[in-house]
């Protein structure tokens, strides 16, 4: 990065702080992962001086016979690794991604059916106030009492609204999602289904989630989660989703541009080519396993101190803790482990009483820490001081009125910024990191 630290000193200082934090923290947010130097660097590429509008050999300008190249590749590899006839590597990322299904799907005001963003469900699927919401009807389905997916419930609920899209795979589940059963459902009262599977695309290719390609129509997908490619998304149509609209590959097509989109990044296109290469490989496979294995191990641990896991555990990557039996808030948790050296976000669990910029709950995930090479030694770890951290702001409660929590938050990030055990458990854990590359 010579140049750049000639051209801009300042830039260049602030990536090395990055670098630096990336370094010495534990990066467990669920949707996180360190992407490999390879995918960096065609990040970077020349790729991004090249605006390529339209699809290979069918483009608005001139110029493209390598970005034709660079697409093609990418969409071969995608359509290879996943098993589906058509793939689109244009979205720009998953919210957008999500809203070009709508758009090639969806009259205005036609009903989408999601699982509630309340119980872990993605905003685009029907969340309040985004896109999905104010231009279709949301339908939300929620989870069982044992806060799993109550298939008998989403069937009552399908038959009774008959939407014309049916949306599973979500943002904060940790268990495992039977793509079978949503289909028999959505088949049942003719609707598309929809797998958005940003959080476990990786997961899947591994073999170590069930895939939703014989069951689901469509498949939207993120590459920067558990795939570990650049940030970006694909669109994928199944034989299944062929078979019911053969013209849904133009439709999707007509979506991105110049329903949503204009031109896509050729250098984001280009690293996602390279992330699918890397995901083809053996030690991909092994990884995703590791992923798993370490979010069980984790997940284990922290129930020996007492928290309460939704769910009961997890099947995936990520683990949802319900922080209410530890009196404590989401918000107050998620800043005191970060000064811990353990990044994660605060999250919205079943039943919450506080919204979501507040929460009763944290959401963590293993994708990143397994990238370092981390397993179960340092899962147990990691419990402790995740218990030692959440301890030091047990008794936190978050006042009911909107106007005190302000000046409630204001004094507690005042008071735990100087907090002593919390900067020892960070030294312990910049310690571990430190034995642990990052890529
Ligand atoms: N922000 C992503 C996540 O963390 O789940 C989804 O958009």
């Amino acid at each position: 990065m010579a140049d750049l630290k000639k051209v801009d000193p300042q830039v260049f200082e602030l990536i090395k702080e990055e670098e630096k934090r990336q370094r010495e923290v534990l990066e467990m947010i669920a949707s996180e992962n360190y992407a490999s130097k390879a995918v960096m660097e065609a990040l970077g590429s020349v790729f991004t001086n090249k605006y390529s509008e339209g699809f290979p050999k069918k483009r608005y300008y001139q110029g493209n016979a390598v970005a034709d190249k660079i697409e093609i590749l990418a969409t071969e590899r995608a359509q290879k690794l996943f098993g589906v006839p058509y793939v689109n590597v244009q979205p720009l990322s998953g919210s957008p991604a999500n809203s070009i299904v709508y758009l090639s799907l969806l009259e205005y005001k036609d009903k989408l059916m999601g699982l509630s963003r309340d119980f872990g469900g993605h905003i685009t699927h029907g969340g309040p106030l985004s896109l999905s919401a104010r231009f279709f009807t949301p339908i939300h389905y929620e989870l069982g009492k044992d806060n799993m997916l109550d298939f008998e419930a989403i069937e009552k609920l399908a038959i009774k609204e008959k939407p014309k899209l049916i949306i599973c795979g979500f943002t904060a589940y940790p268990r495992i999602i039977d793509f079978k059963k949503f289909a028999s459902i959505a088949d049942k009262v003719g609707a598309y289904l929809m797998a958005d599977i940003a959080h476990i695309a990786g997961l899947i290719v591994a073999g170590v989630h069930p895939s939703p390609i014989l069951y689901a129509h469509i498949i939207t997908t993120t590459t920067h989660k558990t795939l570990r490619g650049p940030r970006g998304a694909m669109i994928m149509v199944t034989k299944k989703g062929l078979k019911k609209d053969p013209d849904l590959p133009k439709k999707i097509e007509t979506a991105v541009i110049p329903g949503m989109q204009g031109g896509p990044h050729d250098n984001q296109t280009a690293a996602i080519a390279v992330a699918l290469k890397e995901a083809a490989t053996p030690a991909f496979k092994k990884y995703s396993a590791q992923i798993v294995k370490n979010a069980k191990k984790l997940a284990s641990e922290l129930i020996k101190f007492k928290f309460n896991l939704v769910s009961g555990g997890t099947d995936n990557h990520l683990i949802l803790i319900d922080l209410r039996n530890k009196k404590a808030n989401g918000a107050a948790a998620a800043l005191a482990l970060e000064l811990a050296g353990i990044v994660l976000n605060k999250n919205g669990v079943p039943f919450d009483s506080l919204p979501p910029y507040w929460t009763s709950g944290i959401r963590l995930g293993t994708p990143a820490i397994t990238t370092r090479g981390m397993k179960e030694k340092e899962m147990v770890k990691i419990a402790k001081w995740i218990n030692e951290a959440v301890d030091e702001v047990s008794g936190e409660e978050m006042p009911e009125d909107k106007e005190s929590r302000s000046a409630y938050w204001k004094e507690f990030r005042n008071k735990i910024k100087s907090n002593k055990k919390l900067a020892s458990i960070a030294k312990e854990v910049k310690a571990l990191c430190a034995k642990f590359p990052v890529p």
